[in-house]
């Protein structure tokens, strides 16, 4: 493979009430699917910390289960500050084919049958002020994508999250680096594309591979 398709989504934050939900989530990974996606990327705040429900929990994980197992689609996410909020990330299981950092640092994670390399960092805690992104590795050559759960330059000052800066995402050589946690869609930089996607947004992007 010389590239890889990327379908992206962010910020669903089940349990609230305009969220768009499961069935939604579902309807456009199933288009994306169709189109071609090689891999699914989450960006963070799967529940919401206010809303979520035992229901909701349940709902993600067969959300997940469904695009690893019908859509037959490796997963990789990160967890927002919304699921450390909900309390229900340690109820969460482990998946086959769900790819996430286990720590709270930044981690290399890498995909069976996926010529990436994913850089990712969870959210620890509400609001999380840490200057983890700091730790982002630089590097050369293709396939790298980022996979965030931040502020950048304080366009959301009122709950710190992982702060960063455009330069500095952008000085780390990725093919891509994909956010939650601003719920519009945002592109700071189209090419490599660096943005946040957005609460109802799906995201295809084709990034070259290593
Ligand atoms: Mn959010």
């Amino acid at each position: 493979m010389d590239t890889v398709r990327l379908a992206a989504f962010a910020d669903l934050h089940l349990g609230r009430k305009k969220a768009p939900g499961v069935r939604w989530a579902r309807e456009v990974l199933i288009d994306a699917a169709a189109r071609g996606a090689d891999v699914v990327i989450f960006t963070g705040d799967l529940l919401d910390k206010k809303k979520a429900t035992e229901k909701d929990l349940r709902d993600a994980v067969e959300l997940f289960r469904f695009i690893t197992r019908e859509l037959a689609l490796p997963l990789v996410h990160v967890w927002g500050n919304h699921d450390v909020g909900s309390g229900f990330i340690p109820h969460f299981p482990a998946l086959e084919g769900v790819h996430r950092p286990e720590g709270g640092g930044v981690e290399k994670l890498e995909v069976p049958g996926i010529p990436l390399i994913f850089h990712a960092a969870n959210v620890i805690a509400d609001p999380d002020p840490r200057p983890t992104l700091r730790e982002l590795p630089a590097v050369s050559g293709a396939g790298h994508v980022g996979v965030l759960h931040t502020e950048v330059e304080g366009v959301y000052t009122k709950n710190p999250c992982l702060p960063t800066t455009t330069s500095h995402l952008l000085s780390r050589g990725y093919s891509a680096c994909l956010m939650g946690h601003v719920h519009s869609p945002v592109v700071l930089n189209e090419d490599p594309w660096v943005g946040w996607i957005g609460m109802g947004e799906i995201l295809e992007l084709e990034v070259p591979a290593t």
